[in-house]
């Protein structure tokens, strides 16, 4: 990266010193995870924000519903930062408040409202864990979904699941056992989300029809197509992959999780990564004794983490600096209050 923009990084960080905590999400440019204090997922950021009172400023290197995430778990004295505000998330984007509620009407006039526990995956906006707090339900991550489910169904028949219609599918029928016909597919485009009532009675699994869009591109094809070129490769993906693509792979986990198992893989060993390429190239790097490959054949960067670049940390860094700040994440205190209890619950899975 320009040798000037990484010594004014440099610069401001120092300037700033202990004021500011800077975290890089894994999906991160190789060009702004060298500026973060830590690196993790999701869950792992937002804990590790909350762990840090004395920052002021805490500039997080993701998207927007991680910075919101963040917001909520730390106290009113700490400021979340996101250096550029059109870094979103288009998963989170696919469930929005008003769809939801229009969701839990359709819910409600089919009858079951009241055996649904709603589960929200992390990668959702705060108004959706809010609504989610508010009606009994809980948040889960990709490392804990099972223990979500299991929580969610000792306490009622019916899971309404989003945004993520493959990690809810993966999970139920991967993890619980379900088959596939106990999910069906919720579409918020369509008048009574494209489902007959009787449907809805009869399925313990109300899938939201989400995704995202960088683990939705592998296909079948790209499994198939890298067993064939490497002979003996591990096929390893991320659980927000379709559910054909999961079911051929040899093994499924969280961001941590592929991290953890590459580091525990036998050198020489063949490993073909689904999930973002920032992530899969850092981690060819770092282990340049096995052979880790990205699982296709086109790139797949997730767009909207991408935004975050060298120029948009800086820029960021010296406005702090300056005594600005600038593009500042919260959460308004009553959606915060709702959404802390579906977070807590999940914080508190055994
Ligand atoms: O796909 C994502 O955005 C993931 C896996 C986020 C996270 O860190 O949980
Ligand atoms: Fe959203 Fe997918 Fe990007 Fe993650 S990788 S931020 S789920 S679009």
């Amino acid at each position: 990266s320009d040798p000037d923009l990484v010594a004014r990084a440099r610069a401001a960080k120092a300037a700033l010193g202990d004021r500011a905590f800077v975290l890089g999400h894994h999906y991160q440019r190789d060009e702004v995870i060298a500026f973060a204090d830590v690196t993790g997922d999701s869950f792992k950021l937002a804990r590790d924000a909350a762990a840090r009172p004395a920052a002021e400023f805490i500039v997080f290197c993701g998207v927007h519903f991680m910075a919101e995430s963040a917001d909520i778990l730390t106290g009113d004295d700490q400021k979340v930062i996101l250096p550029d505000l059109a870094a979103g998330c288009s998963m989170a984007d696919m469930a929005a408040l008003p769809q939801v509620e229009t969701a839990w009407e359709v819910l409600a006039d089919a009858g079951v409202v009241d055996q649904i526990v709603p589960v929200t995956y992390m990668n959702s906006s705060a108004d959706i864990k809010g609504f989610v707090g508010r009606h009994g339900g809980l948040v889960c991550t990709s490392s804990n979904a099972k223990r979500a489910l299991e929580w969610a169904y000792a306490r009622g028949g019916k899971v309404l699941f989003f945004p993520d219609q493959h990690l809810g599918r993966n999970t139920a029928v991967l993890e619980l056992g379900f088959d596939l016909a106990d999910c069906v597919l919720y579409d918020p485009h369509k008048p009574g989300g494209g489902l007959t009532p009787a449907q809805v009675r009869d399925a313990r699994m109300i899938l939201w029809r989400g995704h995202c869009s960088v683990h939705g591109r592998f296909t079948l094809d790209s499994v198939e197509e890298v067993r064939r070129r490497v002979p003996g490769v591990n096929v390893l993906v991320h659980p927000e992959c379709r559910h054909e693509v999961v079911r051929a792979a040899d093994l499924v986990g969280s961001t941590e999780f592929i991290i953890r198992t590459l580091e525990a893989a036998p050198p020489g060993s063949a490993w073909a990564v689904g999930t973002e390429l920032n992530l899969v190239r850092r981690l060819a790097n770092a282990h340049p004794e096995k052979r880790v490959m990205f699982l296709d054949k086109t790139v797949c960067y997730c767009a909207t983490m991408n935004r975050i670049d060298l120029p948009h940390l800086v820029w960021a860094l010296e406005e702090l600096a300056a005594g600005r700040v600038v593009n500042r994440i919260t959460v308004d205190p009553e959606t915060a209050r709702y959404a802390r209890v579906a977070l807590d619950r999940m914080l508190a899975l055994p």
